[in-house]
Order: C-alpha cells, then structure tokens, then sequence
C-alpha cells in the first residue's frame, strides 16, 4: 500500500498509529505528498493527505476511512465496535477529537498569514471549541479506558499537536483526568514511533 503522508500532518499520524497497533505498518509504503512528483492531486482531487493507494488500486480517503479500511485487513483486536451502542459512541467520539484537531489546525494556519490579515473572532471561534471539547473528553474520561481504538488513537493525536503547536495553552492544567491518561497511552510504540520531527 502506498499512504501520501508529511510527517508533521496529525491525520496522517492518527493513520500510522492505527496501522502500527493493527501490526500493518511495514505493509505501508510513505510517500512525500508535497513534491512535484507526487501526483496526489490527481488520486485525491481534495489534494489531502492522508491519501491511501492500496494494494487493488483503490484509493481512499480521509483518515477515518483509511484507518476502517486498515482494520479490515486484520484479524487483530478491532479498532471500530462492529455494531450497536459502541460503535456509536465510538465513532461520535472520535469526530469529537478529530474535530478538535481540523480546530487546531485552522488556528496554525491563522498563524501564518500576515498579522493585518489574521481574523481574531475567527481564531478565538476555534480556541473556543478547543476548550468545549477538551472539557467534554475529560466529561467522558472512561471511554478511553480499555483495548486501543480509534478514540484513544486519535485523542492521543489531537494531544501531541497540541503540545507542538500551542504548548503555552497547557491543556495539561484543567484537565488532569486526559493528561493522566495521555501520560500513558504516549508509552506505546504506535505513539513513539510516530514522533513529528521538532518544529
Ligand atoms: N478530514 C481529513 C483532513 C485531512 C487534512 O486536512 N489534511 C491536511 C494536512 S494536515 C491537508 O492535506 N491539507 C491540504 C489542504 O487542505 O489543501 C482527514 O481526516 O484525513
């Protein structure tokens, strides 16, 4: 399979992680999305990463669609509950946390435009859900107990980006539930072996 990644990308490391813990990470060929040679465009026209090429030259996308579909080729311990409650709760909680990670992103990228362009009511709108759906995962601390799945994985993304991107906020402070959680979810390989280079 070949995964269009950047190693920086937080969706592309929720797809890595879930590849590593279903053990189908050397299956997973990386290539750099952001060359001229790279042709994503023209396999994805949202021009996205992550974008997957598997093995029947199908080509799927977003993160969670390619993160269902790695867990279809495993006989491994699911990472989505098959049906019923779970499978709702689960799927609900982890857009929760990967909207809290589109948030973040969107506050990086206000960072980079000129200051004279920046939008402040626009940024604090994202800030502003960060802290709602931070509250809410620390509400909901029990469900990130128990086998590794997409919640877990996810919500351990959302945290390392925003220990990268926005250390000075210490989402550590007001949610000591999460940040007991987080310290030991990031000793599993799926989160060492993930790292994003430093900034
Ligand atoms: N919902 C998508 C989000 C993917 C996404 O926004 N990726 C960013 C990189 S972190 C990207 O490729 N952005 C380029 C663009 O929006 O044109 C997913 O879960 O895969």
């Amino acid at each position: 399979m070949k995964l269009w990644h950047s190693p920086t990308s937080p969706y592309v490391r929720k797809v890595m992680m879930a590849a590593i813990e279903l053990g189908l990470a050397d299956r997973i060929e990386s290539v750099p999305a952001r060359t001229p040679e790279s042709k994503i465009a023209e396999a994805n026209p949202l021009d996205k990463i992550p974008t997957l090429e598997t093995d029947d030259g199908q080509i799927l996308y977003d993160s969670i669609v390619i993160c269902e579909y790695l867990d279809s080729l495993t006989d491994k311990a699911s990472l989505f509950p098959a049906s019923g409650p779970k499978r709702w709760k689960t799927l609900r909680m982890h857009t929760l946390a990967d909207g809290l990670i589109d948030a973040a992103v969107l506050r990086v990228h206000e960072t980079r435009r000129p200051e004279e362009q920046r939008n402040a009511a626009w940024d604090e709108r994202q800030k502003t859900k960060i802290v709602r759906g931070l509250a809410r995962l620390e509400e909901e601390i029990a469900a990130l107990d128990g086998p590794v799945d997409i919640v877990q994985i996810t919500t351990a993304c959302l945290l390392g980006f925003l220990d990268r991107r926005f250390a000075d906020d210490d989402w550590r402070a007001d949610h000591p539930a999460l940040a007991e959680w987080h310290g030991k979810f990031t000793t599993r390989p799926s989160v060492t072996g993930t790292q994003p280079p430093p900034l």
